[in-house]
């Protein structure tokens, strides 16, 4: 175990985390595999039965998340790049910090127009993202590493809680959370993430938070049902991993994928749908379940927002809006907040 100094964290944070690979951070108590079998279960045991969306993101389904990005119907990730790019001086500019904290750990075009404003405007700076994929972090390593090398790189590998919640609260930081992320967080999750990120955070630091906007149901579905089918291949994936964690018998050819808006709570919901009833079984777990016929998992939710009420929200969590940034269509929102004293 190396024992290294980073300024990210806070003295007594510091002796929590060890260095893994170069520049990258793990709690020393890393909790591992037992958490998503366990997701799974209750989840799919629940009614409806249900997936917490994280799953989808093994190999295959992060290739398939990079496909929908770049579908003609998926209007979300070209939108927010937009917004970033022609925005980011000003973000930077209203948000005076030492450190950019990314939730998920991205090197997408988006993280580069903020990483070189930020480079322009304050000089040597840290960026710290945060994620539970190593390769996604290794890759952002590297190409910051690559581009940005007045920029100190400090990953950390964990969950989002783990993460932010160990950064000094001293060290003045925007905290970057895009792609309309927070859409997944169902009713549950949401205040809960939100009251724990606003206490981690110091009265130096800002949040910038990317939302997808409600709009016509048409033009929503159609992003969640593209016409190659990407989508569904994404949604039905997640039983790939499920089968693999679990030695469970979920078989592609005995579901379809369905999706639709619900205007009611203001998000897409997609489906697993069986074709048949079938007995699913989990090997690993010995455990089993009768899935029957027309009966849906929910596998994942995109909730769609309202920006000024999300801005009135987020202020009862304490964090006050500083700006706000759109396009010209009014599609999708990139929210600035500051953590108030
Ligand atoms: C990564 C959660 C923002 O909800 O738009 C895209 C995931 N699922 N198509 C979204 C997703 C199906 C995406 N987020």
């Amino acid at each position: 175990m190396k024992q290294e100094n980073s300024p990210i964290f806070s003295a007594e944070e510091q002796a929590r985390w060890h260095i893994d690979e170069p520049g990258i951070w793990v709690p020393n108590d890393a909790e591992v595999d037992s958490i998503p079998i366990l997701s799974i279960l209750t989840t799919l045991w629940d009614q409806p039965r249900w997936l917490e969306a994280y799953h989808l993101y093994d190999p295959r389904g992060s290739e398939l998340f990079e496909q929908i990005c770049d579908l003609p119907e998926y209007y979300l990730t070209r939108t927010e790049n937009l917004i970033l790019e022609q925005h980011a001086r000003d973000i930077i500019a209203n948000a005076p910090v030492r450190c950019v904290a990314e939730l998920g750990a991205g090197y997408s075009k988006k993280t580069v127009h903020l990483l070189t404003e930020q480079l322009r405007q304050r000089g040597r700076s840290v960026f710290a993202p945060i994620d539970v994929s190593l390769a996604g972090l290794l890759a952002s390593r590297d190409a910051v590493r690559a581009d940005f090398p007045e920029i100190t790189f400090h990953g950390l590998h964990a969950r989002y809680e783990e993460g932010f919640s160990a950064i000094d609260k001293n060290l003045p930081s925007l905290f970057v959370f895009l792609g309309s992320t927070i859409g997944n967080f169902n009713h549950t999750d949401f205040p809960r993430f939100f009251r724990a990120l606003a206490a981690a955070m110091g009265p130096h630091d800002y949040l910038l938070l990317g939302a997808d906007r409600v709009k016509p149901a048409r033009l929503l579905e159609a992003a969640y049902n593209d016409s190659r089918g990407v989508t569904g291949e994404f949604i039905l994936n997640v039983f790939a991993n499920i089968n693999r964690l679990l030695e469970a018998n979920f078989d592609p050819a005995k579901m379809r994928y369905h999706s639709w808006f619900n205007p009611e709570w203001q998000q897409i919901e997609m489906y697993a749908v069986a074709r048949a009833t079938q007995e699913i079984r989990l090997a690993a777990v010995d455990a089993a379940f009768q899935w029957q016929k027309d009966e849906k998992i929910l596998v994942e939710i995109s909730r769609k927002f309202d920006p000024i009420r999300l801005q009135e929200q987020l202020h009862f969590f304490g964090l006050r809006a500083v700006a706000h940034y759109t396009d010209p269509r009014e599609w999708f929102s990139v929210l600035l907040f500051k953590k108030e004293d």
